[in-house]
């Protein structure tokens, strides 16, 4: 009895390891993300943020040549010579940046700006879940050479747990101009050690048009579980510019990336399986005694 149990627990708890479940859900309802807790070093752009203002922007994604330039603490960034990422808010009285939603904490985003053109080389569809598939894997063109790129790695192996909360904002260029807003766009999502082969994933920016699903700005939840539970997570969002789908039957002009406020909670588990297991021998060890 006492090995059958122990046998039982072991292929549990195998079945049931990190590895063979990892993985990355889109979530349908929100997730209960916190800033208490959040394993992401300034994940709403507040630290180092230039005041509201037009005249306070600060260019963020390497290859620019516009001042003042600098890259949020915690995180890493890169671009074309063309880019012109900014970071800030619009104004003090409405927080919006570059007309997006009024941003959804503290008083400083991202956007992503990197000119118009993008091209993609297969037809995207845009989802009601805000995820865009394509027929494939595409190749994305960005019109002035680089797209813009931002990251950090997060160090979810130094706080273990089963899974992992991932939540963001992201609202659009334009997307909170009144009326109309600006057809969705399309950034890139790649979360490493959470899918084999560290895949990219493509999302839409709400453009808060008619046919935007998901408004003039939206929050994406996630439920990550790490491939490797021993090494961090990397999360990296990518803009190729206002891309150009008139090829495929859609807008000539789409609209860029605004993002705020990311977060990565580790989700506490309540009892872990192994003392579950531990529990369970000990009852059973218990019962075959007194049998
Ligand atoms: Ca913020
Ligand atoms: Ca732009």
């Amino acid at each position: 009895m006492r090995l059958s149990t122990s046998i039982a627990c072991s292929a549990l708890l195998i079945l049931l390891s990190p590895s063979t479940r990892a993985s990355m859900t889109l979530l349908s309802t929100p997730s209960p993300a916190t800033h208490v807790g959040n394993l992401v070093i300034n994940g709403s752009f507040e630290t180092g943020a230039p005041a509201p203002g037009p005249a306070n922007y600060i260019y963020w994604a390497t290859g620019t040549s516009s001042m003042p330039y600098a890259v949020p603490a915690g995180w890493s960034a890169s671009g074309s010579a063309n880019n012109y990422a900014k970071w800030g808010s619009d104004s003090g009285s409405l927080l919006q940046l570059l007309g997006s939603d009024v941003l959804p904490d503290g008083q400083a985003g991202l956007y992503f700006g990197n000119y118009a053109g993008a091209l993609t080389s297969l037809p995207p569809t845009f989802q009601p879940n805000g995820t865009v598939t394509f027929p494939g894997a595409p190749t994305m063109t960005s019109p002035k050479g680089n797209p813009v790129n931002l990251w950090q790695t997060v160090p979810t192996h130094l706080t273990p747990a089963a899974s992992y909360v991932f939540s963001f904002w992201v609202s659009g260029e334009w997307s909170g101009q009144t009326p109309g807003g600006i057809p969705d766009g399309i950034f890139g999502l790649r979360v490493i050690n959470v899918l084999p082969g560290d895949p990219m994933q493509y999302f839409a920016v709400p453009g808060g048009t008619v046919l935007s699903t998901l408004g003039i700005s939206h929050r994406f939840d996630f439920s990550l579980v790490p491939l490797n539970p021993l090494s961090p997570i990397t999360v990296e969002f990518v803009n190729w510019g206002h891309f150009d789908l008139s090829l495929w039957g859609g807008s000539p002009f789409t609209t860029e990336l605004v993002l705020d406020d990311v977060i990565v909670n580790a989700v506490p588990e309540p009892m872990s399986l192994s003392l579950l297991c531990l529990a369970g021998s000990a009852f059973l060890r218990k019962r075959a005694a007194i049998a």
